[in-house]
């Protein structure tokens, strides 16, 4: 089988890359071609929408029947993951002590109240978003379907088959889909027109009117818009865009407010030259669309904010590393597992399948703060949230060692300027922790 659709590890930078990263987004198509019905979607990750029709050839035949997709099934299964499992607590009965104890334990918890003040809370929804200086701003949807699951299902399978010997299979559909792909893939290498623009028109061909959201940058009112007016065929699809505030700080600064010192504590994150905004994300999703499974990148913490629509949710310790079958044990860059929790069983994968996650059903005004912990959302409703991350005295060790590890002395530098400016005697603290002094 071709490897140039599977540059997975590029797949999971590429999200990472995007500070807190790590999302994919879902579509369930069926459009006639001929005489059958293909179900089919589209991963996003090697597609362009830029591309030009003359660099396609589509392949000659069309017969992939189904694949093993099934979003309403999904949604349904999402639906009964347990409401309460991850320790909620009232930001009134929070004390500085309480907090300190929740977080050096280094415990995911659910903050309740946190937001009762902000702007955001009454003043944003989808027309809020239609209408200001916002609306304008390009955003990159991602989506997610039967392709993808078929990626992640062969990227699971290879894992397990190395750590394990052979076991599992793939589905034969999936496996029809996939070298459907690589052929298309293939065949625009060929024409020379280049296999990225050639699998993102074949794509939309094969998709039709529904293909056009294939890993399309939409600006954001556009959306909306489409969103309100109802006629949106997005499919399950998210969003998770940091430069909008970027662009419009007071977006964060008018709405975004009071933010409890608990989620914005001193931090010693590399400087962006934008008071942290990219730290700092605005997340859409659709009704069926869910992030990976991934732990947020070198273990600095972060905090997700619900304003609308509700998130089920699922988190597993630090320690469970091994059960995400990712290609290194370590922590590597990818921080991404190959494995969906919300879509099909991964056949083999043991450790995972005995893992034992926290569940937990988010409503608008909650805050989750995931600390350290492996996690991945699905959101039951369509619905915004916001997500912040932060570098504080209490996870740069782990930050920098883990950074450390994976070769990234550029980014303890930047971190370490950082405390240095901040705090002199945790710099001093650090340097020898580190061996750096
Ligand atoms: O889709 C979501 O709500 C989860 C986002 C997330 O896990 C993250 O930003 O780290």
């Amino acid at each position: 089988m071709a490897k140039n659709r599977r540059s997975t590890k590029n797949d999971n930078a590429e999200d990472v890359a995007s500070a807190k990263g790590c999302v994919q987004v879902n579509v369930v198509v069926c459009t006639t071609l001929g005489a059958v019905i293909v179900v089919i979607a589209a991963n996003c990750a090697m597609v362009l929408m830029s591309s030009s029709a003359s660099t396609l050839m589509m392949p000659a035949t069309q017969t992939i029947k189904e694949v093993p997709w099934k979003g309403e099934v999904l949604l349904t299964a999402a639906a009964e993951v347990q409401c309460c499992q991850v320790e909620r607590r009232h930001i009134d009965t929070m004390t500085q002590e309480a907090w300190n104890e929740v977080y050096n334990a280094k415990r995911p918890v659910i903050l309740q109240g946190v937001m009762d003040k902000w702007p955001a809370r009454t003043e944003w929804d989808f027309d809020f978003f239609r209408k200001g200086p916002w609306s304008s701003h390009e955003v990159q949807l991602k989506q997610h379907g039967p392709f993808q699951a078929c990626m992640d299902t062969e990227r699971t399978i290879e894992r397990v088959q190395e750590r394990h010997g052979s076991k599992g299979q793939m589905d034969p559909n999936c496996e029809a889909l996939l070298s459907k792909v690589d052929t298309i893939y293939e065949d625009g290498m060929a024409e020379g027109g280049g296999g990225l623009d050639a699998i993102s028109l074949a794509l939309q061909e094969l998709l039709g009117e529904h293909g056009r959201n294939v890993r399309r940058k939409v600006q954001i009112g556009t959306l909306m818009g489409e969103m309100l007016a109802n006629q949106s065929d997005y499919g399950t699809y998210l969003f998770l865009e940091s430069k909008v505030f970027q662009k419009h700080p007071e977006l964060w600064t008018k709405y975004i407010t009071p933010l409890h010192p608990f989620l914005d504590p001193v931090d010693f994150s590399p400087h962006d030259g934008n008071e942290g905004a990219s730290r700092r994300n605005l997340l859409l999703g659709s009704a069926g669309s869910r992030s990976t499974l991934h732990m947020d990148p070198y273990g600095w913490t972060s905090w997700i904010a619900v304003l609308s629509g509700s998130k089920a949710f699922r988190v597993w310790p630090p320690n469970a590393t091994k059960a995400m079958y990712m290609a290194s044990e370590a922590a590597d860059s990818s921080f991404a597992s190959p494995i969906d929790s919300f879509g099909n069983d991964p056949e083999g994968a043991t450790d995972f399948l005995s893992s034992q996650p926290l569940e937990a059903v988010l409503q608008p005004g909650e805050i989750i703060v995931t600390m350290d912990w492996w996690h991945q959302a699905f959101n039951l409703e369509q619905g915004l949230a916001i997500t912040g991350n932060f570098i504080d005295k209490g996870n740069v060790l782990n930050v920098a060692e883990r950074a450390l590890k994976n070769d990234r002395k550029d980014m303890v530098e930047d971190i370490l300027a950082q405390v240095e400016k901040k705090d002199m005697r945790l710099y001093r603290k650090l340097s020898r922790e580190l061996g750096l002094s």
